[in-house]
Parts: structure tokens; C-alpha cells; sequence
């Protein structure tokens, strides 16, 4: 490896965890043409914050974000905090000549997203935002399976994402319910990946939407002193402001329809996000409850013979699987976020725009922001 390119991580929890998990092991999984260090970890509570780091492998700790983004020692800032802080430290880390990778979705508004996707325009430092599951190797499969035209016209799509951690009543509060941290619920944090998904595999844009949004449970207990991952200390309750369930529709710019589904209440579903794409010549689904295998039917085989081919797509030749094992040794959640490391690495070494951009960001946060608006207008017809 040549030279070393420096990361400052600004916030530690799920995904703070997971993106060090990326950073960590991209660079033993590949040969990258720069060696990411991980210099800094930047949190609000030092005990907690130097705790995460020396779990994770961060060198230094920091509860001085601006402070960090200053430094001429940082080459990349990595967001990772809730939706509420993505614009003001991106827009400043863009303005300091960093390249920035930031958490999905966007922002918590269009108006942010604008200003992000416009800082990102015009900086010297390269930006992408983390929508990893176009990293899962067989959704990378589907997106190219479709583009050679193997399912031929794509006439409806089916996507839908649902967990059940909030289907228990005395599920406590947390940031993620509530609006002015998250932006939205379960359309924002779950469907955003639905959407960008959707976006990615097929190649087109969601250009209208009919939405219904539903808060199911309005009220959760707060977490007393025991204040875990996001949780808000405090007696009594809290209330939900953002939606635990999205349904909506999307018209494709092909005129295509496609149906989406965001919950946390499907009990029994851990972190189903699913997405099955119907042709005229065959059709593709895959689950993230299996991530390994992409189902394909193909409706030119010979009548009597055709049925859906489950694709185990761990193959040398398949997307990303050159840093890992040999056939048929699964890969699990978190080697997304080492495809993620591996393609931004790349990208700044070679100068090139890393994908999703803020701008692919932006386009996903009018979707959602769409959804909102048709919800509140009585699930009419909105453009994005
Ligand atoms: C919680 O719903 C969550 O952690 C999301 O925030 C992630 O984006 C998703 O990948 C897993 O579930």
C-alpha cells in the first residue's frame, strides 16, 4: 500500500459499530490503493467514547466534532450520528476539503439534502452516502442481471423492508422516534433502503408517489438512568412522533409500478428487506434474511422446465467476492460495509465520483419527503 488516508469517525453506535468493522477488515479482504487508518473517534460522552475505541481499533477520541473536521491530519469524515447533524457536519467537512461518507438516509429534510448534495458539488473532497445493501454482492448481481435485459421489460416491483423491534408496546423511546432527531420512522430509517434499492437494480427514478403513513404505538416508556444506544433517559413516557408503518406506491419513469413496505411491527421479521422485480421475460428476488442467494425464473426456458433458480451467488466471478472464500462460504451483514470501504478507497485514489452520491441521496430523500406530503394530503398522487 502506498499512503496512508486518515478517518474521523463522528458518532459510535449501531452504525458507528459497523462502519469500524468496514474500515478494520476492507484492507486485510482487499488490496486497496490506500491504507485507511483509523485516527479518530469522535463522541459526546469521553467515558463512552474511549470505551468504543478501544474496542474498535479507533487511535484517538474526541467530543469536539468541529475541532476534528479542522484538523490537516484527517483525510475522511465518516457520519454516523442521527439524521439531525448529517448537513452541518458534512457541508463543514466539504468546506474543510475532507472527503465524507455519511449514514443514509441524507438528511432529515429536502432542504438539507439540497445543501449537502450542493456542498458536495462544488468540494474538493469526494462524498458518498451509505446505502450498503447495493454492496450486498447478489443485489449487485440483480442490478447487472437486469441491465443485460435477462428478465427483459421490467413491468412491477415489489420492495418492502420489515422488522418487528418496536411490535412490543414497552419497547422504549428512543431518537429514532422522534422526528426533529430522525426525520421520519420507519419511511425514513427502513424505507429509504427500499427505495434507494429500488432506484439501483432497476436504474430508473421513482417519479410519483401515493403514501399512507400510520404511528401505531404513540406513547413508550423512557429508559430511567439505564440510557442505552439512543435511549432517553427519564421517568413515565415519551412520545412517538414519526411513523412506524409506510405503505406506498411509486410510478417508475418506465410508467412501471412498483409497491412499497416499511414497518417495525411485522412481528416476526428481524430485518427482512425484500425485493422481487417482475419482466416480461422472467423475474429476480432476493431477501436480506438470505443475502447470499438471488432467485431468478426465466420465462424463455422450455414450458415444463421453468421454476425459480436459486443463485448462490458466492462464486470468484460474482461482485466483491475476490477478498473473500471460496464458494459456498457465506458472507454475512457486515462485509457490506467493507464493499463500502473498498469502493470509496478506490474512488478517492482514483479521483473518481463514489456512488450512491448526495445527490442519489437527495433524489431518495424527495421520494421520502414525497411519501410525507401524499400521506398528509390523503395518499393523493404526488410527484416527487
Ligand atoms: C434500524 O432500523 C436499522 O439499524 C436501520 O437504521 C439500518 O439502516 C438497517 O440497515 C438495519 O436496521
Amino acid at each position: 500500500m502506498t499512503n496512508s488516508l486518515r478517518v474521523a469517525m463522528i458518532g459510535h453506535g449501531f452504525m458507528g459499530a459497523a462502519h469500524s468493522v468496514g474500515w478494520r477488515q476492507a484492507p486485510a479482504a482487499f488490496d486497496l490503493p490506500l491504507a485507511p487508518a483509523m485516527a479518530v473517534l469522535v463522541g459526546r460522552d469521553a467515558d463512552r467514547t474511549a470505551a468504543a475505541a478501544a474496542h474498535w481499533g479507533w487511535s484517538e477520541t474526541s467530543d469536539d466534532w468541529r475541532a476534528v473536521v479542522a484538523r490537516d491530519d484527517i483525510d475522511v469524515i465518516d457520519i454516523v450520528t442521527p439524521g439531525d447533524s448529517h448537513a452541518e457536519i458534512a457541508v463543514a467537512a466539504l468546506a474543510a476539503g475532507k472527503h465524507v461518507l455519511c449514514e443514509k438516509p441524507l438528511a432529515n429534510t429536502v432542504a438539507e439534502a439540497e445543501r449537502m448534495a450542493d456542498a458536495a458539488a462544488s468540494a474538493a473532497g469526494l462524498s458518498m452516502v451509505g446505502f450498503t445493501y447495493r454492496r450486498v454482492p447478489a443485489v449487485t448481481l440483480m442490478r447487472d442481471l437486469i441491465a443485460q435485459g435477462r428478465i427483459g421489460a421490467v413491468r412491477q416491483v415489489r420492495a418492502s423492508y420489515r422488522q418487528d423491534w418496536l411490535a412490543d408496546p414497552e419497547s422504549p423511546m428512543t431518537w429514532r422516534l422522534e422526528k426533529d432527531r430522525a426525520g421520519s420512522g420507519s419511511l425514513g430509517d427502513i424505507g429509504a433502503h427500499a427505495i434507494d434499492l429500488t432506484q439501483f437494480v432497476t436504474g430508473q427514478t421513482l417519479d410519483s408517489v401515493s403514501g399512507v403513513l400510520e404511528t401505531i404505538v404513540s406513547e413508550r416508556p423512557l429508559m430511567g438512568e439505564a440510557v442505552g444506544l439512543g435511549g432517553r433517559a427519564g421517568a413515565g413516557t415519551g412520545t412517538v412522533t414519526v411513523d412506524d408503518l409506510a405503505l406506498f406506491t411509486g410510478r417508475l419513469s418506465s410508467g412501471a409500478l412498483a409497491s412499497f413496505e416499511a414497518t417495525r411491527f411485522a412481528t416476526g421479521r428481524k430485518n427482512a428487506l425484500e425485493i422481487e422485480i417482475s419482466g416480461d421475460r422472467g423475474a429476480l428476488h432476493w431477501n436480506l434474511e438470505d443475502l447470499n442467494s438471488l432467485h431468478h425464473y426465466d420465462a424463455t426456458r422450455p414450458a415444463g422446465t421453468q421454476g425459480f433458480t436459486r443463485i448462490l451467488v458466492t462464486e470468484p466471478e460474482h461482485p466483491y467476492l475476490s477478498g473473500w472464500w471460496p464458494t459456498g462460504h457465506m458472507l454475512g451483514y457486515e462485509h457490506g460495509f467493507s464493499h463500502q470501504v473498498k469502493d470509496l478507497v478506490e474512488a478517492i485514489a482514483a479521483r473518481t465520483a463514489p456512488a450512491p452520491s448526495f445527490e442519489d441521496g437527495l433524489r431518495v430523500q424527495r421520494v421520502l419527503d414525497a411519501v410525507e406530503r401524499s400521506a398528509a394530503d390523503g395518499s393523493a398522487w404526488t410527484e416527487v
